[in-house]
């Protein structure tokens, strides 16, 4: 049986995502598509401007979109991904949780709210379990679940699979090279960025140094604890399209060496999720590799590429890439939705 779910902020960038993941998902049917004002009760493939390289699913396109609200979706899609700019999230995520709606969001707001699960399903799908809490302090019968920012995303499971080794992480330097799709629309349409890269953008750096923390955590069955490593983040705007690539250094209680490292990133446990790509992460270790376009598809883009293992001044050094706007965005959500429904939340 499948799962009639709703995409909130369905003609942006990573709503356009969701739908292209959703409507061949064997475990969802898409039933409702909200958007602006101004996109509201008109077909979807006249106001979505879709610029994903495969065509707008008929059905999709057809169908009449309509405002953000919990009154205009239908009471039996229980299940919402919410890819609304952060502003709107904020304002409009709490009503459709309140009216009963169990929400897999990818936007930044309320990330860091203490009852609010921050998941990666292969990384800290337990911490699910502090939905428990959120629905009795808040008295809600639905539920806010997030999903990190794609940075975040991109680096976390190769720590998540140095700590399932038993390394103990304490300092983790990471610096970004991200791409211009996670900008949004604007920044792929405006070709502003051409030629150029552009250092110190926007909020990243504390996103990544706080939701690492929040998602290595652990969640004792009362509250959700941070973890004690320390990380600085510096993060750039390159311009390629799709897919995040990071350089990292760790400084760990042990001392393991390159092979170590790399058996710990290749061995770490996937899930049987439909979403959830087998191998998690992809090691590489040819210098002579061939770039372009190659390492953010690893997975369907839904797994991590890492190589470059190392030792360096300070412990052992590596890359990683992911595809921004599926691991780091709309399959992130989505996957979060199959964890869900696994978990029997919805
Ligand atoms: C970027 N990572 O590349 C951002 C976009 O917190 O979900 C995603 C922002 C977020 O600019």
């Amino acid at each position: 049986m499948t799962v009639r779910v709703g995409v909130l902020g369905a003609t942006g960038a990573v709503g356009q995502r969701l739908i292209q993941l959703l409507e061949p998902h064997p475990e969802f049917e898409i039933a409702a598509l909200t958007a602006s004002d101004e996109s509201a009760g008109h077909p979807y493939r006249d106001v979505a401007k879709w610029r994903i390289d495969t065509p707008i699913p008929e059905e999709v396109g057809e169908m009449t979109v309509t405002a953000t609200t919990p009154e205009a979706v239908p009471d039996d899609v229980p299940l919402l991904f919410s890819s609304l700019p952060s502003t709107v999230g904020a304002k409009v995520e709490t009503p459709f949780c309140e009216a009963g709606y169990v929400v897999s969001s990818n936007s930044s707001n309320a990330r860091m709210e203490s009852d609010v699960p921050l998941v990666i399903p292969e990384v800290n799908g337990d911490h699910l379990e502090a939905l428990e809490i959120q629905r009795e302090e808040r008295g809600w019968d639905g539920a806010l679940v997030k999903n990190p920012n794609c940075s975040t995303i991109t680096f976390v499971p190769t720590l998540a699979a140095l700590a399932e080794a038993g390394i103990g992480l304490e300092t983790v330097h990471v610096a970004t090279l991200q791409a211009v799709s996670g900008a949004g629309y604007d920044g792929v349409t405006s070709m502003e960025i051409i030629d150029n890269a552009i250092p110190h953008i926007g909020s990243e750096e504390a996103k990544l140094e706080t939701e690492s923390r929040k998602l290595l955590g652990e969640f004792d069955g009362t509250a959700l604890a941070d973890h004690e490593m320390e990380v600085a983040a510096s993060c750039n705007r390159i311009p390629t399209i799709d897919g995040h690539l990071e350089n990292v250094w760790i400084e760990t209680s042990e001392d393991p060496s390159p092979e170590e490292v790399r058996e710990a990133f290749a061995e770490y446990p996937s899930l049987s999720l439909h979403s959830s790509p087998e191998p998690l992460i992809h090691v590489f270790e040819d210098p002579e590799r061939p770039q372009p376009r190659l390492d953010r598809t690893v997975g369907d883009g839904m797994a991590i590429a890492a190589g470059g293992v190392r030792e360096s001044t300070f412990g052992i050094q590596y890359n990683c890439l992911a595809h921004n706007t599926l691991r780091g965005a709309a399959g992130a959500s989505v996957l979060n939705g199959e964890l869900l429904v696994e978990e029997g939340y919805v």
